[in-house]
């Protein structure tokens, strides 16, 4: 699985900076345990079952059956589903928390926060078959808060989401019995069947995961994207900067990491407050710099332009600047080596969830009843530490410009006009050949791969080749931190895409949220299948969704979720049934027969590239659009206008509106 390939094992040149400093001073980092680590491939390749006591049964050579009898698509199968179960509980958790919160503001019992968005309260009320008329938004809170709370314990018929696929989606999921029931339901029932001795057929195991991923994509991740947008404020765009270069060198820096936006957005009012301001000031400090890293970083950056420090394998290389005072953790992609990395230098490493602790690290309990408090103590802690910093410090230079903050609300209105949202030019622009499909790049780094570089090449290529690329999660930081966020990227994309992007305002590479947000990748697929032109579902559009570098067990069950829904998803660093060809097959072809999506592991990213537009110029085949062709647009648009403006006004006329040219 290691690609050893690179002289660095990562692209980003803050992190080569750091690393050197690291490997001076024989500091442990992720970079170095991953050198030292070889992954078991037995384990890594999904042939390892130690669901009983009997093993664990290794299958492999001459070994085909574990001490039960069990296969290996059957422990391939087991194995992945576990992981899509883990990952699907990871975001689902999250938006029941979402849901805590938004009762309680409903209630007036969260003080500090309130019902940012009240439109899309209205509309998602709307989503739920609540009446909203007549009720104040604080009634209303509680009613969307209670639904949502609802949809994780049900027991049986649809969650209500359901209905806001496709119609044929739907009837899809229906006829093979994989409508999710409830959001706990299916995650318990994936680890009932893959106790041992319950579901011993790969297929039926495989198909229950997407039955429980698709709770997590049009369940618990929809309901924290929504909820977050109710509380928080749904995203507009927005300018920041990206990577380590972010930190300040005469400020207070605060770090928040992991996932959940409901502490983070205090953070954000403590840093501002002027009494911690006036703190920090009194410690030397010019002033408070909150940055971020992973998903955290993407909700502040989203809502607020607060700068992302950088994506997963920055976490530690953050605290190796020296110029860290806090890193305020919460839940999801916190690295334990982030405390024992602190005692090196001053940070103080800030655990906040009672389902978070770190032995070692400073424990600072968050009430969301509270908030504001719990913030300031937070805030507060970071700004006393500010003196005993170190007297070097190693801030890189290097940042990235960046334009975020792009929700499917956003992109409505970008694409369709204020009063009128549609997805109309985008559809058409597909159906013309100018975009020539759409990319989701997602998901995590992995430290067995070289870090970032996978993403960015595949970003690279795909613009060029005009496909209009949306980017989450720490993919999404990959493409800030080097300018691929930046309008100015519009250079490098084909010239079809430059002239759509240039017309409606947007970068070729659209950054839509944090992980939780790939929901919103559901719902722009879903209404520019209801829009016309491209067919009557996900599977029938020329899209793909691609994570590059997963690592996290959340980064499958989205691509699983993905493929339920109709697409096919292409993962990069390797496969974790690769021991097993029939469920190989099976996630491939298999559900492709069944949903029309499948999911493919490729280890070279030039591969995904390939695949890729070969997929897509499938499905525009088979909608019997324009076939592509790179060469046929970019003379329009700004550059048709510049040539036309050296026509006499006859001529200009006549080629604008069809006038004709008088007789001379
Ligand atoms: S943070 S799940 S490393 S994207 Fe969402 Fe990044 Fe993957 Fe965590």
């Amino acid at each position: 699985m290691a690609d050893k390939s690179q002289a660095f094992p990562t692209v980003d040149p803050t992190i080569i900076e750091l690393l050197t400093i690291t490997e001076e001073d024989n500091i442990s980092t992720a970079f170095s345990r991953a050198a030292s680590i070889k992954p078991c491939p037995i384990g890594a390749d999904g042939a390892c079952c130690k669901v009983c006591g009997m093993g664990p049964c290794r299958l492999v050579g001459k070994t085909t059956r574990g001490v039960c009898g069990a296969t290996l698509g059957t422990v391939a199968a087991r194995n992945l589903a576990r992981m899509i179960a883990a990952g699907g509980s990871a975001h689902s958790d999250h938006g029941r928390d979402l849901a805590f919160t938004l009762i309680a503001v409903g209630k007036g019992e969260a003080k500090g926060y309130e019902v940012k968005d009240s439109a899309k309260l209205r509309e998602v009320a709307g989503h739920m078959g609540i009446p909203a008329g007549g009720k104040t938004t604080g009634q209303l809170a509680v009613e969307v808060g209670e639904m949502a709370l609802q949809q994780f314990g049900q027991q049986s018929g649809e969650l209500v989401y359901v209905g806001r696929a496709t119609t044929k989606r739907q009837e899809t999921w229906r006829k093979l019995g994989i409508v999710p029931r409830g959001i706990d339901r299916e995650i318990v029932e994936i680890m009932h069947r893959t106790h041992t001795g319950v579901d011993m057929d790969y297929e039926n195991i495989l198909d229950h995961a997407m039955r429980m991923a698709l709770g997590d994509g049009w369940g618990g991740s929809m309901l924290a994207t929504d909820i977050s947008d109710i509380l928080f404020g749904t995203p507009a765009p927005l300018q920041s900067m990206a990577n380590l270069g972010v930190l300040k060198d005469d400020e207070v820096n605060i770090i928040v990491h992991g996932h959940e936006p409901t502490l983070s957005e205090m953070i954000v009012v403590a840093s501002q407050d002027p009494e911690m301001v006036a703190l920090a000031k009194a410690q030397g400090a010019k002033g408070i710099n909150l940055a971020g890293i992973c998903c955290t970083s993407n909700e502040v950056l989203m809502r607020h332009g607060i700068p992302p420090a950088g994506n997963y394998l920055s976490q530690e290389m953050a605290i190796v600047t020296g110029a860290v005072e806090a890193m305020v953790v919460d839940v999801q992609c916190i690295m334990q080596a982030l405390v024992e990395l602190s005692e090196s230098y001053h940070t103080s490493v800030i655990t906040t969830s009672h389902k978070a602790k770190i032995r070692g690290a400073v424990h600072i309990p968050f009430d969301e009843h509270d908030a504001l408090i719990s913030a300031k103590n937070i805030v507060r802690r970071a700004i006393e530490n500010y003196p005993n910093r170190g007297k070097t410090l190693k801030i890189p230079s290097d940042t990235g410009q960046l334009v975020a903050g792009f929700s499917h609300e956003y992109l409505n209105y970008m694409l369709g006009g204020e009063l009128r949202g549609s997805f109309r030019p985008l559809n058409d622009a597909i159906i013309q050949g100018r975009i020539r499909g759409a990319a989701g790049v997602v998901g995590c780094n992995n430290a067995q791969v070289t870090h970032d570089d996978a993403t960015l090449n595949i970003i690279r290529e795909l613009i060029a080749n005009d496909v209009l690329v949306v980017v989450t999660g720490c993919a999404a930081h990959a493409a800030a931190k080097y300018g691929y966020l930046a309008p100015e990227m519009m250079e490098n994309a084909g010239k079809g895409l430059k002239e759509v992007c240039e017309a409606v305002g947007i970068p070729p590479v659209v950054h839509l949220g944090s992980c939780v947000d790939n929901s919103r990748i559901l719902t722009v697929l879903t209404q520019m299948s209801t829009e016309g032109g491209l067919g009557q579902d996900i599977d029938d559009l020329p899209a793909v969704g691609i994570c590059p570098e997963w690592m996290s067990e959340k980064a499958l069950s989205i691509g699983t979720y993905c493929v339920a829904s109709g697409a096919y998803v292409l993962f990069g660093v390797g496969s974790p049934v690769e021991a097993s060809e029939e469920v190989t097959q099976y996630i491939s072809a298999g559900w492709e027969s069944k949903v029309g999506g499948k999911l493919e592991f490729y280890k070279d990213w030039r591969d995904i590239v390939a695949k890729s537009l070969e997929h897509m110029d499938k499905k525009r085949a088979a909608l019997k659009l324009a076939e592509y062709d790179a060469g046929r647009y970019g003379a329009s648009g700004d550059w048709r206008m510049v040539e036309l403006e050296k026509l006499p006004l006859e001529e200009k006329m006549s080629a604008l509106y069809g006038l004709p040219v008088a007789a001379p």
